[in-house]
């Protein structure tokens, strides 16, 4: 018998401070908001990651002495890459981004990074890679077993939300026009190369869209 099909469209840290103006601004970030507004309509279920730092982050350039955003450090669950002070809990930087029209009742947030000492970048998984964020319980419970990716920032938290989905058995779907990039050294060609490897299938948000009207 076939499988039944639960779909939930995730919208992954489109927040302020990652506008191409914020803290830690993504190029061309602003564009993907247009396409995730026409998808959310269609969907009865979306799920929002939100980046929601604490001031005294560990993944905050600011808070190591000698260090600037780029650098690296040593962390006891492995290398963590630092950035410059963004969604810090409860600032307008850290709020879902200005234009972003959900509909709000069929929307549930999943906060994460907020352990001083732990960053994360998978909406599932913190990067302790012990932590679980209730994504997935969620998703189990509604029998959710399609997601439809999207949001910021492709190299990073979006591909770490997507890697971690194929992971846990999901089918999933990167929504290409409605995800942007950071591109540190080549990241952004490594991170589309990494997730269609995994098993993550790519598509647009006319074609989302056409799928889920029924
Ligand atoms: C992100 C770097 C640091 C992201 C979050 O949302 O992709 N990137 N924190
Ligand atoms: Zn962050």
């Amino acid at each position: 018998m076939p499988v039944k099909v639960f779909t939930a469209l995730v919208v992954v840290d489109v927040q302020n401070d990652f506008l191409e103006n914020g803290a830690l601004g993504v190029p061309k970030a602003s564009e993907v908001i247009d396409p995730i507004n026409r998808m959310a309509q269609t969907f009865e279920r979306v799920i929002v990651t939100q980046d929601w730092h604490c001031a005294d982050h560990v993944s905050f350039a600011a808070n190591h002495e000698g260090k600037a955003p780029g650098d690296k450090i040593q962390l006891p669950y492995g290398e963590q890459i630092l950035w410059p002070t963004h969604c810090v809990e409860g600032t307008s930087g850290a709020d879902l981004a200005t234009g972003l029209r959900l509909p709000m009742s069929r929307v549930i947030a999943i906060l994460k990074g907020n352990d001083k000492n732990v960053d994360s970048y998978s909406g599932f998984i913190e990067a302790d890679r012990k932590t679980h964020t209730g994504f997935h319980a969620y998703c189990q419970d509604r029998f959710i077993n399609r997601l439809y990716i999207c949001g910021l920032a492709t190299d990073f938290c979006v591909m770490w939300t997507a890697l971690d989905a194929i992971h846990l058995g999901y089918e999933v779907f990167l929504v290409t026009d409605a995800t942007r990039g950071i591109d540190l050294n080549g990241s952004l060609e490594a991170a589309m190369d990494h997730m269609k490897m995994a098993g993550v299938k790519m598509i647009t948000s006319e074609e989302v869209i056409n799928r889920e009207i029924k």
